[in-house]
């Protein structure tokens, strides 16, 4: 049985990342299947609760205000909209809603109530939720937790060093901070990365470091190839090939035994034999949906065929851990503290964020 390290470092999860291929697939499998049911995937179901306008200057991301992306901005969604697609979704074969807003952090406010109200109500359909909406305090947390949420999505994307590359409104530690903050309640983490960036190996293993480092490690990892949209920083990166992708996984599933690794944004451009590898280089969970976040994501319909060619079956929801207790909001133990956290805003200059940003204002 495979032990749980979290001391790996950068050198030897390289070592791991350029084994040859057969080795590589070899030892991930056999960790995978100490570790989980290879025949059967997690099915999460996203929805952008809250689309557009970002304050932040995230270079991968089309929802930050500040390019020129072709994306429909929409406020947040109502609890009844939110029901009804949770519940399709779950006809559908997903366990998990994972809710995503496009917000650098959660503000305490009406909005906030309306999103702990969507929390209670996915959890009474028996689904696991999900959201990610951003840096979080404590308190925030802990309320998230009281009304039944699942788990928290909040990714370090990259390794430390690169992050700056990438985005100058916030830092590495600040990602880390939310982490820790979700770790004091009962809500699991789900934090992973993109690849695909421009970023080199040694960044991959960088993240990967930084991820085994967390203890306990993330219950979820999920791993997007880069969705390279017009008018953002990043809109010429080359696609991901494959077999990084393949590597990636696999090498996750090494350094994070005990994890799902989730494959995310980048499936529409994979085939089945590759999503195939990749499942049995220990991915076992995957972002369904027609869309993703703003961008295309294969059909429901299609990924379900899939599952039936390979002899996969969907996790049925609470398989890992029981379900959380949903406090009602005249009950809660917890009250909006209206803190001002002080996230840091290094505002480093990135280059080709600026160029990007020029480039929409010449547009608008
Ligand atoms: N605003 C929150 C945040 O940044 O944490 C939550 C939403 S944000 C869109 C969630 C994650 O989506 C990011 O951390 C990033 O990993 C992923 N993402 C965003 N744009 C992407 C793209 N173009 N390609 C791949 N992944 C992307
Ligand atoms: C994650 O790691 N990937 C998802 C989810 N967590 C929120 C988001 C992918 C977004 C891809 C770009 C888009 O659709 O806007
Ligand atoms: Fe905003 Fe999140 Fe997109 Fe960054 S990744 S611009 S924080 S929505």
């Amino acid at each position: 049985m495979s032990t749980t390290r979290h001391n790996w470092t950068k050198e030897e999860i390289l070592d791991i990342y350029n084994k040859p291929l057969m080795d590589l697939l070899y030892d991930a499998a056999t960790i995978h299947r100490q570790q989980h049911d290879p025949n059967v995937v997690q099915v999460s179901t996203l929805l952008s609760i809250k689309t557009g306008g970002c304050s932040e200057d995230c270079g991968y991301c089309p929802q930050a205000a500040r390019y020129h992306t072709n994306i429909e901005g929409n406020d947040l969604m109502s609890v009844q909209q939110v029901k009804a697609q949770a519940l399709r979704a779950k006809e559908g074969g997903s366990s998990r809603v994972c809710m995503g807003a496009a917000w650098r952090n959660v503000k305490d406010g009406e909005e906030f109530d309306q999103v702990l109200e969507m929390v209670r109500t996915i959890n009474k359909l028996d689904m696991e939720v999900c959201c990610t909406l951003g840096m979080l305090t404590e308190n925030q947390a802990q309320r998230l937790a009281e009304a039944g949420l699942y788990a928290y999505n909040h990714n370090l994307d990259s390794s430390e060093e690169y992050y700056k590359e990438v985005i100058s409104t916030r830092g590495y530690q600040d990602r880390l901070d939310t982490i820790d903050n979700v770790r004091k309640t009962n809500v699991t983490v789900c934090s992973g990365g993109i690849i695909g960036m421009g970023e080199r190996l040694e960044d991959r293993a960088g993240m990967l470091v930084a991820l085994s480092t967390l203890n306990p490690q993330p219950e979820s990892t999920p791993i997007n190839a880069l969705v390279a949209v017009e008018g953002t920083p990043l809109e010429d990166q080359k696609p991901v090939s494959i077999w990084d992708m393949i590597r990636m996984v696999a090498t996750t599933r090494i350094v994070l035994p005990e994890t799902q690794v989730r494959l995310s944004a980048g499936r529409t451009q994979m085939s089945r034999e590759g999503q195939a590898m990749c499942f049995f280089a220990g991915a076992n969970s995957i972002f369904a949906g027609d869309k993703l976040l703003t961008t295309p994501n294969p059909d429901v319909n299609e990924d379900m065929k899939m599952f039936k060619l390979l002899g996969l079956n969907p996790q049925k929801p609470f398989t890992k851990k029981v379900q959380p207790q949903t406090v009602e909001a005249v009950a809660s133990e917890f009250e909006a503290l209206g803190e001002k956290p002080k996230w840091t805003r290094p505002e480093h200059t990135i280059e080709r964020n600026e160029a990007a940003k020029q480039k929409a204002k010449a547009v608008k």
